[in-house]
């Protein structure tokens, strides 16, 4: 039997045929491949070792509830990350530090890079010591850089594989080109660290025979590493992009779930069903909005699973930083460890929305939807005291606001999770369905309740989780004008793309109207406008390419 899809290895294949499963499938592919390949030449001197490839990811519903651990459906898509890379044996004069690294990247914007880590002395690194962590490299949090991804899915591999600081690291060259456009939601960050992840790891021979007394991380542990390094980047995400960048699979989009640990299955899709991403062309610049937007959800969220645990009368530790799907679970007397399954988890998420009205602040409850509670208000609902307060849920990341909108952000994570279980039953029952069913109508009858619950989405993500913005309203609004069943944005929102489930046989159709009537695409044509609007199918995830140099 298959192993687990958590529990596998990466796969490191020798041929491009082998990564897209055939040799008529990979000749797309393989003219940028190799001019990726010969661009190393050039530039380093010497042939390139490996090229690791992560993709991006689509996600079909379940938005900002990952780091509340509910679960969530995504598929990778066909656009990538590509890492062409090799030790570099001669170390320059500038750069003779062990585990030096010059980074690179195909495209003029992003300038060549040289840094090295550090190993620090285990008795002056006092808090780090404590998590293993004697490497380190600058990462600049304040400023959105390129390399800032590179140096993330350095520092994991530093600190997993070499923090004893017996053996060194080796120096590496590395050759980056991507395809994922940047802040679009497609998730071309956490496609950036899998990949600079898997690089380090293929280049330090982490990833195949005899590794150290670590042994060889599987799909399910390097995910957790590159979580934990995307948010060395200065972003709290949850674990959804590189789940879905690192197990996804051709064949089905994929119902990632993370508690009570991480695990993937796969989501047939209907047959005739198609998915379209449209580009708002607002760039999100999720690491530098994180204040005011990410990070501000993550801890409103954290917050407010902590008040309803307190009115639910659930028992919670003084410092935990419970989650609401962990109160859900406490809720209705799920052990530790355990998982209900998705049809007690629905009931259970139903008859817990009904018990919100304690995130409203209590002397204005009806303007609660609008205004929010302060910060004074929201450490008095804790029940903790106001340094504990601040130590469990402030102390930890830096964010902005005046009032906290706990009442609907609770709102919002507990409907989203139960329109991804939703979505997930439609499609299963579909695919059991399908061979028995009488084809047309049937199908449209499925694409009508999937393309509700992504409406239903988009108005939630709009009103209580406030991450959309005009242009996402627009263009969801223009695609189900346009034929789609239903659309909504796509990722963490404030820009990037929408995705929109349209029927095979109107998808050309779909995409000319598009293109006609959001306006910033009237000043688009050709490639440039293909780029912006494009349907997709699910991809395969990441893996690398070994060369025989
Ligand atoms: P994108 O759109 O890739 O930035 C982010 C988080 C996800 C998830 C979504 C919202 C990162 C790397 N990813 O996705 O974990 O929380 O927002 O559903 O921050």
């Amino acid at each position: 039997m298959e192993a687990a899809i958590s529990k596998q290895n990466i796969p490191v294949y020798t041929t491009l045929s082998d990564v897209f499963g055939s040799l008529e499938a990979s000749l797309p592919h393989a003219k940028r491949w190799d001019s990726l390949a010969e661009e190393f030449v050039k530039r380093f001197g010497k042939q390139t070792e490996y090229i690791v490839r992560a993709p991006g990811r689509v996600n079909l519903i379940g938005e900002h509830i990952d780091y509340a651990l509910f679960g969530v459906l995504p598929a990778a898509i066909e656009r990538d990350i590509l890492i062409a890379c090799g030790s570099r044996s001669a170390p320059d004069a500038n750069l003779h530090a062990p585990g030096s690294v010059v980074a690179e990247n195909l495209h003029p914007k992003y300038t060549r890079q040289l840094f090295a880590p550090v190993l620090r002395d285990p008795e002056e690194i006092g808090e780090a010591k404590a998590h293993g962590e004697r490497w380190h490299l600058d990462i600049n949090t304040k400023e959105l850089r390129w390399e800032s991804y590179v140096k993330a899915g350095y520092y994991g591999v530093l600190n997993h594989h070499f923090s004893d600081g017996e053996d060194s690291p080796s120096s590496v060259n590395l050759l980056v080109t991507g395809s994922v456009p940047a802040g679009s939601g497609l998730s071309s960050s956490a496609a950036m660290v899998v990949a600079s992840t898997l690089a380090f790891l293929a280049v330090n021979g982490k990833l195949e025979g005899v590794v150290d007394n670590h042994g060889i991380l599987n799909k399910g542990e390097l995910v957790q590493l590159a979580m934990k390094n995307e948010k060395r980047v200065g972003v709290n995400s949850g674990g959804m992009d590189q789940a879905a960048s690192i197990m996804s699979d051709p064949s089905s989009a994929l119902y990632i779930s993370f508690y009570p640990s991480l695990s993937a299955s796969a989501v047939p899709l209907p047959s005739g069903a198609v998915f379209v991403c449209a580009n708002s062309l607002v760039v999100a610049n999720k690491a530098s909005s994180a204040k005011r937007g990410y990070n501000l959800r993550v801890v409103e969220t954290l917050v407010a699973a902590r008040i309803l645990a307190n009115s639910l009368g659930l028992d919670i530790g003084l410092k935990e930083k419970v989650t609401l799907r962990e109160v859900v679970g406490k809720f209705a007397g799920e052990k530790y460890g355990e998982d209900m399954g998705p049809d007690d988890l629905e009931k259970v998420l139903a008859t817990l929305e009904q018990k919100l009205d304690i995130l409203k602040p209590n002397n204005r409850p009806n303007e609660a939807d609008q205004f929010g509670v302060t910060m004074e208000e929201m450490v008095e609902m804790s029940g903790l005291s106001e340094n504990i307060f601040h130590e469990v849920y402030l102390s930890w990341v830096d964010i902005e606001a005046t009032h906290f909108q706990l009442h609907n952000r609770a709102r919002h994570v507990f409907s989203e999770a139960r329109r991804v279980l939703e979505f997930r039953r439609a499609c299963l029952d579909a695919a059991t369905r399908s061979g028995a069913s009488d084809g047309n109508s049937d199908s449209n009858d499925i694409f009508k309740n999937l393309g509700q619950l992504m409406n239903d989405s988009q108005r939630s993500c709009a009103m209580d989780f406030e991450c959309s913005c005009p242009e996402l309203d627009t263009l969801t609004g223009l695609a189900t004008r346009s034929g789609a069943y239903g659309s909504r944005l796509t990722g963490a929102g404030w820009g990037g793309c929408t995705v929109s489930l349209v029927s095979e046989g109107k998808v050309k159709d779909f995409i000319q109207k598009m293109k006609e009537s959001y306006p910033p695409y009237k000043d688009l044509e050709g490639d440039a406008l293909d780029e912006v609007i494009f349907a997709t199918k699910p991809g395969r995830g990441a893996c690398v390419v070994k060369l025989e140099i």
